[in-house]
């Protein structure tokens, strides 16, 4: 890197903690407002994932697009802890033993490791509800509030994140080729991470005008992440990504290197992520930070 760069990136890492510290208060007052009809144990399980030490990527995304195109990043704050809710309750039951059936999440025991399977379905079934309940109280005017709620369900629901999902545990036992690995990548990352930079930039610019500007950029670093994702869980350990790796290829998942190899895997991810810089290009210097998250996505090592 050259001195410049070096420091274009020192700018860009405070600024992901500045805005990661901003998420986790808000995740932590919203947790706070539950009332006394929110059972104590239920109320500590959706804390004790919540506010486990994540990246905040989408959030994170959420807040740069919505800079991106003009707006303030701190209106789009309720739509940010919404995505993070969302990529929490899908982490917990992800985990469970129904699924992936994992012991280590974020570097702590999983969910339904620290309390039981029940309350972990009980404490993801409570965060969905309560980042839609967001969406449609603090987004406004309602009619961006009810478009941002109908976007995040369809990124959430059958034909996404939970399609996805389904595909990718049945592609365990029946296998799959690199077209169903395409479809489930788009799915069961992509989805999330794409409407993360769209509420970004529905929210923060009031309109849906700017919505394509950001849409290409979501698919394209959305598809990279699960592609890294992939690669680490190869050649990454498990004290470094805070979960366990080395299992994709043990469960006979469906994975990037598994189909095209690492060397093309790095390089596809490499393209993407040049494809994603491109498409932010024409929004100028507020869309730098973006770009310096693409960076990131590709060179992330956890
Ligand atoms: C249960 C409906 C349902 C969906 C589960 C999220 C998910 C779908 C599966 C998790 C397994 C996995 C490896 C997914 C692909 C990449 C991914 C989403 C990794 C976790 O996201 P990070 O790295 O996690 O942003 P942190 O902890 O930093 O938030």
């Amino acid at each position: 890197m050259t001195d410049d760069s070096d420091a274009r990136f020192q700018n860009f890492q405070t600024r992901w903690d500045l805005m990661r510290c901003m998420i986790d208060n808000n995740l932590t007052q919203y947790i706070g407002k539950l009332s006394e009809d929110c059972p104590a144990r239920l109320k500590e399980a959706i804390e004790y994932s919540l506010l486990a030490p994540g990246k905040r990527l989408r959030p994170l995304l959420v807040m740069l697009a919505a800079q991106a195109v003009g707006g303030d990043a701190k209106t789009v704050v309720p739509a940010a802890c919404a995505v993070e809710m969302i990529h929490c309750y899908s982490l917990i039951h992800d985990d469970l033993p129904a699924m992936d059936d994992d012991d280590l999440r974020r570097g702590r025991p999983t969910c339904h490791k620290k309390f039981d399977e029940a309350t972990a379905i009980l404490a993801g079934d409570a965060l969905q509800a309560m980042a839609f309940q967001i969406l449609a109280l603090e987004v406004r005017p309602g009619a961006c509030a009810a478009l941002a709620c109908g976007m995040l369900a369809a990124a959430a629901g059958p034909e996404m994140l939970v399609g996805g999902q389904m595909d990718d545990l049945l592609a365990e036992k029946n296998g799959g080729d690199a077209e169903m690995l395409k479809a489930i990548h788009k799915r069961k990352t992509g989805a999330m991470i794409e409407v993360s930079v769209q509420l970004g930039a529905l929210i923060g610019s009031g309109s849906t005008q700017r919505l394509d500007s950001v849409r290409q950029y979501g698919e394209s670093i959305g598809l990279a992440f699960q592609i890294v994702d992939d690669i680490l869980d190869v050649e990454s350990s498990s004290a470094a990504m805070g979960k366990k790796t080395g299992k994709d290829h043990g469960k006979g998942k469906l994975t990037y290197p598994g189909v095209f190899g690492l060397e093309v895997s790095r390089s596809r991810a490499k393209d993407l992520i040049d494809t994603a810089t491109e498409s932010v290009s024409g929004l100028g210097e507020a869309a730098q930070p973006l770009i310096d998250l693409a960076r990131f996505v590709l060179d992330r090592s956890h």
